[in-house]
């Protein structure tokens, strides 16, 4: 098979990069095109995505592979459940909000009241999360926007969309809406109709592999670029990351480590138990009609508005290098907050910074308090490594599954501190990177649709273990990480 060469546009909420990559037999090669800065913008207290912004970014990106040699095929994967909507006539209504915006603040409460916890669970599976894309509609009911809206486009859809002229709502990505039945893979109506949304908005349903379209003539045109198709990837980033995990048996964990952890197993079936509920664990769709039983934990997110908060200050070495060789030389497991809790989801401001957030909870809990950004840093830290011990124990046992290795991919990967301290809190080896893992599975799934020689998701693991180094953690002993555990409340 001759090589291919693929633009994989992989958007974070604080980055996006648009990556050359090119796939061969014993060959898997990323280049970075493109990356931009990316974030919410706050207008009148609420928080919108520049989308706009985004999908000029995205066609910088793919203009510069292009440039820099051949272009097979784009694949776009984005963070989850947000979306935006489309007009009868096919125009954009509004500016898509962000997850972290306040609206959906006690939405999940009142849903309950119409159809129960269990009741969702049952259907789509999900954790209960406030942002998931169903009480985001359900905060919108009402407005003009969702009464004039004709389609809902999840964001990479609406990227891919614009390139060309296409709709659709890719599997992986559609799992995270909660609108999604998790056992048919369909869209669920009825409880769409039952909380009174227009489910007549949610567009076909499409898998990762297929061919979305070529990109319209005038974008090509635009580009210089010719004839290239879009393919549905893992259109969801953490579904995308999960294949490209280097694991050589099943049955390992991960913790895709971005802003946001997401920490679990893939599995073949959900876990729709009372138990997996209870535990409030999610089941995601994942590539070829895999799951990934997991759970979302607040990630890197916490660290970088902290980061933020001390930079606007003007604290001295918070840069995140100083930060986390202070994190490394302060006391271990001293002060462990939940490091889930709800007041740590919105964006940090002048009036409510993210420092003060973190030692106020550990104040509230009779946690001893951390003083310096050394102390803040390895409080988040220990915590992060509590939650993913906590979390992978839970899901191993929920799915009747030993835990024997856990692959950390992801930005995250780069955080040596990080890793080590969860593999010392799981006491099982960590296996770092890539870090580039979600860009590596979009090109690697838009290689296969376009004839790469790659069966099953095991050769295409195959195929990244053989190129790409991991960075072992062994545990060590010494800490009592379950007395740690006993002092963080359960979920
Ligand atoms: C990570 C992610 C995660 C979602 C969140 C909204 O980027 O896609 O899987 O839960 O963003």
């Amino acid at each position: 098979t001759a090589t291919l060469r693929v633009a994989a546009v992989d958007l974070g909420a604080t980055s996006g990069r648009v990556m050359a990559a090119r796939v061969g037999p014993g060959q898997l090669e990323l280049t970075e095109a493109h990356r931009f800065p990316n974030g919410g913008v706050p207008v009148g207290g609420s928080l919108f995505w520049d989308v706009l912004g985004i999908h000029r970014e995205v066609l910088t990106g793919i203009a510069e592979v292009a440039r820099t040699g051949d272009l097979h095929g784009i694949g776009i994967d984005s963070w989850a459940v947000d979306y935006g909507l489309l007009d009868r006539d096919g125009e954009l209504l509004g500016n898509p909000y962000s997850h972290r915006d306040p609206r959906t603040r006690g939405v999940p409460e009142l849903v309950a009241r119409t159809v129960g916890v269990r009741e969702q669970y049952a259907v789509n599976g999900l954790q209960q999360l406030p942002f998931t894309t169903v009480f985001q509609l359900v905060a919108a009911r009402g407005t003009a926007a969702l009464e004039s809206a004709h389609t809902l486009l999840l964001l990479p859809d609406l990227l891919a969309y614009w390139l060309t002229g296409e709709v659709g709502a890719e599997r992986t990505n559609a799992s995270t809406t909660g609108l999604l039945d998790v056992t048919t893979g369909e869209w669920a109506g009825d409880l769409a109709t039952r909380l009174g949304l227009p489910w007549s908005i949610l567009p076909a349903l499409r898998d990762a592999g297929s061919v979305v379209g070529p990109v319209r003539a005038q974008v090509a045109a635009d580009l210089g670029i010719g004839d290239v198709p879009v393919v549905a990837v893992g259109s969801h980033d953490t579904a995308s990351a999960v294949v490209a995990v280097p694991a050589s048996e099943p049955g390992f964990g991960y913790i895709s480590s971005g802003t946001w952890s997401l920490v679990g197993l893939e599995l073949d079936a959900p876990v729709l138990s009372e138990e997996a509920r209870a535990a409030d664990f999610t089941n995601e769709g994942g590539v070829d009609g895999t799951i990934r039983f997991l759970k979302n934990v607040m990630g890197l997110w916490v660290l970088s508005e902290c980061v933020r908060a001390w930079k606007d200050r003007g604290t001295p070495a918070t840069d995140l290098a100083s930060l986390l060789a202070g994190a490394s030389t302060a006391a271990p497991l001293r002060t462990v907050v939940d490091i889930n809790h709800p007041s740590l989801l919105g964006p940090g401001s002048a009036t409510d910074p993210m420092p003060e957030r973190v030692v106020g909870l550990a104040r509230a809990a009779g946690e001893p308090v951390p003083q310096t950004p050394g102390e803040i840093a390895r409080c988040v830290l220990d915590s992060l490594a509590l939650a993913y011990r906590r979390h992978l124990r839970t899901a191993a046992r929920l799915a009747g599954q030993d835990l024997e290795v856990v692959h950390v991919v992801g930005g995250g990967s780069h955080n040596h501190l990080l890793c080590q301290l969860t593999a010392d809190a799981l006491g099982v080896p960590v296996l770092a990177g890539p870090a580039e893992a979600a860009a590596l599975g979009n090109a690697l799934v838009q290689a296969r649709a376009l004839g790469a020689d790659l069966p099953d998701l095991a050769a295409v693991r195959a195929l990244v273990r053989e190129t790409h180094d991991v960075r072992r953690h062994d545990p060590r002993a010494g800490l009592d990480w379950d007395a740690a555990d006993r002092r963080v409340p359960t979920p």
